[in-house]
């Protein structure tokens, strides 16, 4: 448990992304903790790959060569199995691209529906580069269900659970998501390894 004083002296860090909802998801968990991320205004570097950690890796190496600041990056990919992993790597591509209701036409009359969410967050500053990762498994749902959330949310139900992300709090999403576990993994790491070079 942090003591009153320590959750006061808050810590920012970069995020590199221009998705809102990723930058609030994340600090959900890391106010906690005293840290606060606040998105860079840079664009990020997307390499073409078909490797998470490597795309996510490259737009940190990127972006910490021109702020020298500590920050961090996440890219998220929805694997679906049926589809040998597709959309994965090019989930933002095939979202605005197909959309929800693409990827449901894609598995029409499909029984097998396993997926799962992947997230790779980097963070990196003078000292460090650290990868962490979080994994979520569920199943696409047979229609666009909830309002919540963004991204490919309404389609995604996690496993043990028959709402989709997109019919969760945000709170409820965090504890269960890809996202969630790779934050609160790095966070964890951060508030025990890091967070003295910040005062
Ligand atoms: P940045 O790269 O600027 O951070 P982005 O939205 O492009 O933002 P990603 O490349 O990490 O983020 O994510 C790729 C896509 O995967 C994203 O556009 C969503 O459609 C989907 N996605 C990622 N995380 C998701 C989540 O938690 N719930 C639903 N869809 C998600």
């Amino acid at each position: 448990m942090l003591k009153r004083e320590e959750k006061e002296h808050k810590i920012t860090i970069l995020l590199i992304s221009t998705n809102k909802h990723k930058v609030e998801e994340i600090n959900n968990i890391t106010a906690r903790y005293g840290v606060i991320v606040v998105p860079a205004n840079i664009r990020k570097m997307e390499i073409q790959s078909d490797n998470l950690v490597e795309i996510a890796l490259m737009a940190a190496r990127s972006a910490y060569s021109s702020l020298r600041k500590p920050l961090i990056v996440e890219d998220a990919g929805l694997f679906i199995k049926e589809l040998n992993g597709f959309p994965g790597p090019y989930s933002s591509y095939v979202y605005r691209t197909i959309g929800c209701k693409g990827i449901l036409k894609l598995l029409e009359g499909i029984k097998r529906r396993d997926a799962y969410f992947k997230s790779v967050i980097v963070y990196k500053d003078e000292s460090y580069e650290m990868v962490f990762e979080g994994l979520t498994e569920g199943e696409i749902a047979y229609d666009i269900r909830g309002s919540g959330g963004f991204g490919f949310d309404p389609i995604f139900i996690p496993k043990g659970y028959n709402k989709t992300f997109a019919e969760m709090s945000l709170e409820e999403k965090n504890r269960l998501s890809h996202r969630g576990k790779a934050v609160k993994k790095f966070i964890e790491w951060f508030i025990e390894n890091r967070k003295h070079a910040f005062k």
